[in-house]
């Protein structure tokens, strides 16, 4: 049985999203926009490569919510991306009005969905879409870690003259300035990182990982970086659909874990068939602990503020 998965946002991410998962041909996808064009003639397009890379997945591009009946996962990136100078919570006041429509969207039409949240300030924009929606907390996942490790293993390799596939690291907490890559849990050819490298270096690629995104933006000067995130939305829906269990960082409800409660955080969590089927709690030394606070604390203060736009919020 074909799998279906609806990108909510046609945009430079909903546009590669739908793209590579047709190339990998993970799923049939709906290309879903309130700019009808830009999600129709992306499907077109994409459609019109199947013929070059061997694709036979099916996309089609609508602005109507009940195409997206019954889909196995949902991605959304419905939004307003960054400008330069500008940070990821300047977005909030704009983004949190469209996450409050599209979870209505969803609600009504794929409410046993998977769904993985892209849109900006992401840890917020995920905590608003479960509670507007109502999903279940384990269905609805933010996509941030993945896509911040994965710049912190890039920088790492450049650096450390290693392939990126002999890395293996995370980053927790939220996707902001106050993310917190580990360098304690990065292995560089199965040694620990702080054998390989200065002290120096490894703080200056910290900062740039924090910085990834604003980096790119200011090259861009229009919109934000879309290659890699998509990239990083893709591995999350897939380990769902193809139930690989894979243990990704991710922006997920906890209940508990790491000493929090109701809140939305990046944390290592096992993706497979259930959706977020565990969540990993690591040893934090206490430098750790503490970045790993002061990047909730984040989160939390932000989520204030989005509860002073919108009362609905307030659980
Ligand atoms: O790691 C991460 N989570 C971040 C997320 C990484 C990079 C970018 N991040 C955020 O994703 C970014 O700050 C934005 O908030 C979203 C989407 O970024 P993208 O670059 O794809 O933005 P675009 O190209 O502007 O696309 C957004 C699309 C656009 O086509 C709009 O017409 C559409 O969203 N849109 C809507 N679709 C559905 N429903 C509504 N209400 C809506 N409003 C706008």
């Amino acid at each position: 049985m074909k799998k279906k998965i609806s990108l909510i946002g046609a945009g430079q991410i909903g546009g590669t999203l739908a793209h590579l998962i047709n190339l990998k041909e993970i799923a049939d996808v709906v290309l879903f926009d309130v700019v009808e064009g830009t999600a129709k003639g992306k499907a077109l397009d994409i459609s019109q490569s199947n013929s070059v890379d061997g694709s036979n997945t099916e996309i089609i591009g609508t602005s109507k919510y009940e195409d997206i009946k019954n889909s196995d996962v949902v991605i959304i990136t419905a939004g307003v991306p960054r400008k330069p100078g500008m940070t990821r919570d300047d977005l909030l006041g704009t983004n949190l009005k469209i996450i409050k429509q599209v979870a209505e969207g969803i609600k009504k039409n794929s409410p046993n969905a998977f769904v993985i949240c892209i849109t900006n300030p992401l840890d917020v924009m995920v905590m608003a879409l479960q509670i507007y929606s109502g999903l279940p907390s384990n269905k609805v996942v933010g996509m941030a870690g993945v896509l911040d490790t994965s710049r912190f293993r890039y920088f790492l390799s450049k650096e450390l003259k290693v392939p990126v596939k002999n890395i293996e690291s995370i980053v927790l907490g939220g996707h902001g300035d106050t993310m917190v890559p580990m360098p304690n849990h990065t292995k560089v050819n199965g040694k620990l990182l702080r054998e390989v490298i200065q002290k120096e270096k490894l703080d200056k690629i910290i900062d740039r990982t924090r910085k990834g995104g604003a980096e790119i933006i200011k090259f861009l000067e229009k919109g934000s970086a879309f290659y890699a995130p998509a990239a990083a939305g893709v591995e999350m829906a897939e380990s769902y659909i193809k139930n690989l269990k894979k243990t990704l960082p991710c922006a997920a409800y906890l209940n508990g874990e790491y000493g929090y409660k109701g809140i939305y955080a990046g944390v290592p969590v096992v993706v497979g068939k259930n959706g977020i089927e565990k969540i990993i709690e690591i040893e934090l030394d206490n430098v750790e602990k503490n970045n790993f606070d002061v990047s909730i604390k984040a989160v939390k203060e932000l989520f204030d503020a989005a509860k002073k736009i919108d009362k609905d919020l307030e659980k």
